[in-house]
């Protein structure tokens, strides 16, 4: 792909010669399984129709194979991308490993997306197709398919309306398959989304399969791991930390929760006997607070893991007496390093640490303002490099001049101090990235979007510390005439296609922004200002 970096080749082959990167590519990935885990259980969720369907390996590479050849037929090619954009149904595993059959390379969207972000996808991965299930959550996909370019292939999950029905892809059976290399692109995932464009991940086959094998390992997955996905599979976690694929690399069954609520949770974890699963931190306390009053069988649980977000050593120290499985923290990133807390960590260890990094080889640097490395315990800048970290964004030449150093150590933004052991432990972000309960929002998108009101001179977004979320947003805007009343401002920003996560928690108009020296907004006396604000209501 022209677009991606490569990794160095002194690097490639170090890592090659350490048996990290191996010839295996996520083309035979689950063809391999079925080999060897024929009939077992691979994956048991609800389809686009709401039936309860579970495939065996067999099954689910079968099933992946015949919709290869219709993608095949579609004119999807080795390379092309494809956005997929499916919630958690069997159809997500059905066609990503369809995708990967061909070669085609997935472009990892996540239900919250709307018509912005998926228009953005789309033209800037030059997608050739979108999958989409027909309804989710109250939401009619099929609504963006409309605004996108009809030479795009549209292949819908359940009533396909005007577009393609996945089934009819099925029905055209298995494809010729033209082999990929294992140290090229295998998909694009999303940056959290850190400036004003969100950022492609090109991920290849070899780095991040070293990441879901040796996530499997550390995470103790086995044949008999029963994994509850409630996270949206298409997120890097759920997805690799080991996730569905580290389940599926060792042979476990991959079970998919509808929705996140407890009540739905619990008595999956019940009827399908589920040994681990992961969640974003305002979800863990939910689960905490909605233990208290269940009296579901949760005994099965042996490993929660919760990551996205920093999980307060508090909330942390609940999980074992009040959940009776143990915690393992993960602070990880779709650009590469992920750190885990290792199940037989002291408790200490596990509740006041987010982990250390997957590989022996992944260099975790932290440094100063200055880019000087601090001393061990001192608080800096992460960055990072190593076997499975991304040494560039797709297509973004002049981002990645700030993103990555010049020896290619990937800049994180997160502000983090090492343990003596090395440990990290997380204390805060740098860059200018909104984390709302894991899902992150970039300040400067969403300005953009409230610019665009008539009523509207400018626009700055800033978080204010939330006990459930970690972090909600405010948009402080300066009018132009009339001001507009927040709840039309967040309706306009609605009908502007985006995120219903993105569209702020809080609307505050003022008179006009304070300023740093140069004349930049200063977001850090507007978070002043709402801190004080907000102490006065409280009082
Ligand atoms: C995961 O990936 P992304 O790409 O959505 O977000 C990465 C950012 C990190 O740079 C950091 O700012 C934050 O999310 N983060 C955490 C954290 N885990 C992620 N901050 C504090 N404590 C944690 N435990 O969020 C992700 C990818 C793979 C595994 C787990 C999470």
């Amino acid at each position: 792909m022209p677009d991606h970096i490569p990794f160095p080749a002194e690097f490639a082959a170090r890592y090659r010669a350490a048996g990290y990167w191996t010839n295996e590519t996520f083309q035979e990935f689950l063809p391999r399984r079925a080999d060897r885990f024929a009939d077992h259980i691979a994956v048991i969720g609800r389809d686009a129709t709401g039936t309860e369907r579970a495939l065996t390996y067999l099954e689910l590479t079968t099933s992946a194979e015949r919709i290869a050849g219709g993608f095949a037929r579609l004119g999807i090619r080795t390379g092309d991308r494809v956005v997929v954009q499916l919630p958690n149904i069997v159809e997500f595993m059905e066609v990503v490993f369809a995708l990967f059959r061909l070669g085609a390379l997935p472009v990892f969207a996540l239900p919250a997306h709307r018509s912005a972000e998926i228009g953005f996808f789309c033209e800037f991965a030059e997608t050739k197709a979108y999958v989409i299930a027909d309804q989710y959550g109250g939401f009619d996909y099929r609504e963006i398919a409309r605004t996108l370019p009809s030479t795009l292939h549209v292949v819908v999950a359940g009533d396909a309306g005007d577009f393609l029905a996945l089934s009819g892809l099925r029905a055209a059976g298995p494809s010729d398959v033209t082999h990929v290399d294992a140290e090229t692109v295998a998909f694009l995932q999303l940056s959290g989304g850190t400036t004003g464009t969100p950022k492609l991940i090109p991920r290849t086959h070899a780095d991040y399969l070293y990441s879901v094998r040796e996530s499997a390992a550390i995470c103790g997955v086995s044949s008999a791991t029963r994994m509850l996905v409630v996270l949206p599979a298409a997120h890097n976690f759920p997805m690799s930390s080991p996730g569905f694929l580290g389940v599926l690399h060792a042979g476990g069954t991959v079970v998919l929760a509808p929705d996140p609520s407890p009540s739905t949770a619990f008595s999956m974890i019940e009827r399908h006997r589920i040994t681990m699963t992961s969640l974003v931190p305002p979800l863990a306390l939910t689960w905490l607070a909605a233990r208290k009053n269940s009296s579901a069988d949760l005994s099965s649980l042996e490993v929660l893991q919760v990551g996205g977000a920093k999980f307060t050593e508090e909330a942390a120290r609940r999980v074992t007496p009040e959940l009776g499985c143990t915690l393992q923290q993960v602070f990880g990133m779709a650009e590469g390093l992920v750190n885990y807390t290792r199940l037989d960590d002291p408790e200490d260890v596990i509740v006041t640490t987010q982990g250390c990094p997957i590989s022996p080889d992944d260099e975790v640097r932290v440094v100063d303002d200055a880019g000087c490395d601090v001393r061990t315990g001192e608080v800096g800048h992460l960055l990072t490099r190593g076997p499975y970290t991304i040494r560039g964004y797709y297509n973004a030449a002049e981002h990645n001049k700030t993103a990555f150093t010049e020896d290619g150590f990937y800049r994180t933004g997160d502000i983090v101090r090492l343990t003596e052991d090395g440990y990290i432990v997380v204390e805060g972000r740098s860059k200018d990235q909104i984390n709302r309960g894991g899902e992150k929002i970039a300040a400067e998108k969403v300005e953009n979007h409230l610019v665009a009101h008539p009523n509207v001179l400018d626009a700055a977004i800033v978080s204010i510390p939330d006990a459930y979320l970690g972090e909600r947003t405010c948009a402080f805007v300066v009018a132009d005439g009339e001001p507009p009343s927040p709840i039309a401002l967040k309706s306009f920003l609605r009908g502007r296609g985006l995120a219903g996560y993105k569209v702020p928690d809080l609307v505050q108009v003022v008179p006009e922004f304070p300023v740093t020296s140069v004349g930049k907004i200063s977001r850090a006396e507007l978070r002043r200002a709402l801190t004080r604000s907000w102490e006065k209501v409280k009082s």
